[in-house]
């Protein structure tokens, strides 16, 4: 039923998927320019990387099944709000709200959900900020509202999401094992948490007034 819909919207499904990258493509300039400033103004790139994607038709099939979503295509693009995905990743968590609320300050863009699991992770160990915004592409004759969703994480928070990933979708652990993995990432989630509040804390001790005060003094004293 979903290739018969698809077959018969082979047309409007592409030029659909068009939009969404056009509108990857405007959120990523987004976060590149703020890069560049703050990297101008402060000294300090926030971001580490940028990946983004749009959703796969297998994998919207899934969620289409899953949410038993109406199979047309105005139902998908209401509900699916991933198809176009943009992960920034960042040094410290610091930066990610930062990073967050100057996106969010823009004036055309929307937030449409905020789901924060920094402060509340999921029971698997996961950590990341996402943001459902809207934001509007430009097209011949129309300026048209695309949602976008985009995730913030720290590399600490990405190279843990990466390897769990795989395990969910490795078909070929056996149960008593896979769980035995589950509960050993859970810890190792636990780990990389509280190696991103050192690190952080590490670079704020650097950046420090006090800590510069105390270097220009003992420098005065010296000469
Ligand atoms: P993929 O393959 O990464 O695209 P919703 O989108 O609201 O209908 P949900 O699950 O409530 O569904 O959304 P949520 O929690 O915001 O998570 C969506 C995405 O976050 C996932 O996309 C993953 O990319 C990531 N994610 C969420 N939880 C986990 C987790 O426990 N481990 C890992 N590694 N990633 C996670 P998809 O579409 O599920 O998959």
């Amino acid at each position: 039923e979903f290739l018969d819909m698809m077959q018969e919207n082979i047309e409007p499904i592409e030029s659909r998927m068009a939009y969404y990258r056009c509108a990857i493509m405007e959120v990523e300039t987004k976060f590149k320019v703020l890069n560049e400033q703050f990297s101008l103004q402060y000294d300090r790139n926030p971001i580490e990387s940028i990946k983004s994607r749009t959703k796969s038709m297998d994998s919207i099939l899934k969620k289409v099944r899953r949410k038993n979503i109406p199979l047309n295509l105005d139902a998908i693009e209401e509900q699916i709000k991933d198809i176009a995905g943009v992960r920034v990743v960042c040094s410290f968590p610091e930066d990610i709200y930062m990073l967050a609320d100057c996106l969010l300050q823009q004036d055309d863009v929307t937030l449409i959900e905020r789901k924060d699991y920094i402060k509340n992770p999921k029971e698997s160990g996961y950590r990341s900020l996402h943001l459902i915004i809207e934001i509007p592409i430009f097209l011949e004759n129309e300026k048209r509202p695309m949602k976008v969703e985009v995730q913030l994480r720290t590399i600490a928070m990405d190279f843990w999401a990466s390897l769990e990933h795989k395990l969910r979708y490795k078909k070929d652990i056996p149960d008593d094992e896979a769980e035995q993995l589950a509960i050993e990432l859970q810890e190792c989630a636990q780990i990389s948490a509280a190696l991103d509040t050192r690190m952080e804390n590490i670079r704020n001790r650097m950046n420090s007034q006090e800590f510069r005060e105390k270097a220009n003094a003992q420098k005065n004293r010296s000469v």
